[in-house]
């Protein structure tokens, strides 16, 4: 500039402007074309395919135990009964001594029954549900006391809590047609329509008389499979006309009233009708286990 002449000078440096405005426009406009084809470049990479699959997750379902007393219940609501709950802390006077079940019986030794202290127990059966009904409602009574039992086992084919459902009809004249008619009706509902029930004489001091029951197996009706063991009956549960020493000890007329009960494990009764092969399956909370009963 210092060499120019007076009137050149302002002529360049006009000139020297406009060449350094064209630069910064270059400059700035390739300095955004870069920016943007960066950008272009990340919405590329993070781009969501919403056609794609989600992340799969499995579902669980009502659990097959709480399944089959829903099952039963409905069955056995549809024919009057109604259900009745108890608390899993019992008396050992209502799991026992009501029951007919005396002092020295078997069932009663320590390692059968967890004993909470000297007077109280966790129950190992659902009849003391029964005593509570009968001693605090009026009859006639139709009732079924599902729920949670006790038992100090803990082996391959024994669990220390397992399920039990049992029924209970109170009424003038019951009969053993009443308890087999009743019995048979549910197994058809239950398992399927025309599966035969059978009973053979037993002893539980709660009843007299006192039969096991038994069902055509439901997986082969009857004609020998796995789960039968060939035989074609499977063994269900226990049943009989409700014991007069029992109506004395819930403070009924056993010259007034009469009565059947039955009773069913859960376990069991899931187990038949599902097919499932081993015991343990209902208490490893395995999804793909529990998924199958939706
Ligand atoms: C069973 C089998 C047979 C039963 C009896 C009673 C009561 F309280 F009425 F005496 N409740 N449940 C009974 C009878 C239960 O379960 C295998």
């Amino acid at each position: 500039m210092g060499k120019l002449s007076k009137e050149e000078r302002p002529k360049f440096g006009q000139l020297v402007n406009k060449k350094k405005q064209e630069l910064e426009k270059a400059y700035s406009s390739k300095e955004d074309e870069l920016k943007s084809e960066e950008l272009n470049e990340q919405i590329k990479k993070e781009k969501l395919d919403l056609s794609l699959p989600g992340p799969k997750r499995l579902h669980g379902a009502r659990h097959p135990i709480d399944r089959v007393i829903n099952e039963i219940s409905d069955i056995m609501k549809g024919i009057g009964y109604s259900v009745r709950l108890g608390p899993l802390i019992e008396k050992d006077r209502n799991n026992f001594e009501a029951l007919n079940i005396p002092a020295d019986h078997p069932s009663r030794d320590e390692q059968d029954t967890f004993y909470i202290d000297e007077t109280h127990v966790l129950r190992t059966q659902t009849s003391p549900i029964q005593i509570r009904t009968m001693e605090n409602e009026k009859p006639p009574l139709r009732i079924i006391a599902p729920g949670s039992v006790f038992r100090c086992d803990n082996d391959i084919s024994h669990s220390p809590n397992f399920y039990q459902i049992e029924c209970l009809m109170v009424d003038k004249k019951v009969s053993m047609a009443d308890l087999k008619g009743t019995i048979s009706y549910f197994v058809q509902r239950f398992f399927a329509k025309g599966l035969k029930t059978r009973f053979r004489p037993s002893y539980f001091p709660f009843t007299e008389p006192s039969a096991e029951v038994d069902c055509q197996c439901p997986i082969c009706k009857g004609k020998g499979c796995g789960m039968c063991k060939q035989s074609g009956w499977i063994e269900i549960g226990g049943s009989g006309l409700v014991n007069p020493i029992v109506f004395e000890h819930a403070g009924l007329d056993p010259k007034k009233w009469q009565g059947f009960a039955f009773g069913f494990g859960v376990e069991r009764m899931a187990i038949v009708k599902y097919g499932i092969s081993d015991i343990r399956l209902f208490n490893e909370n395995d999804i793909r286990f529990l998924s199958q009963f939706n």
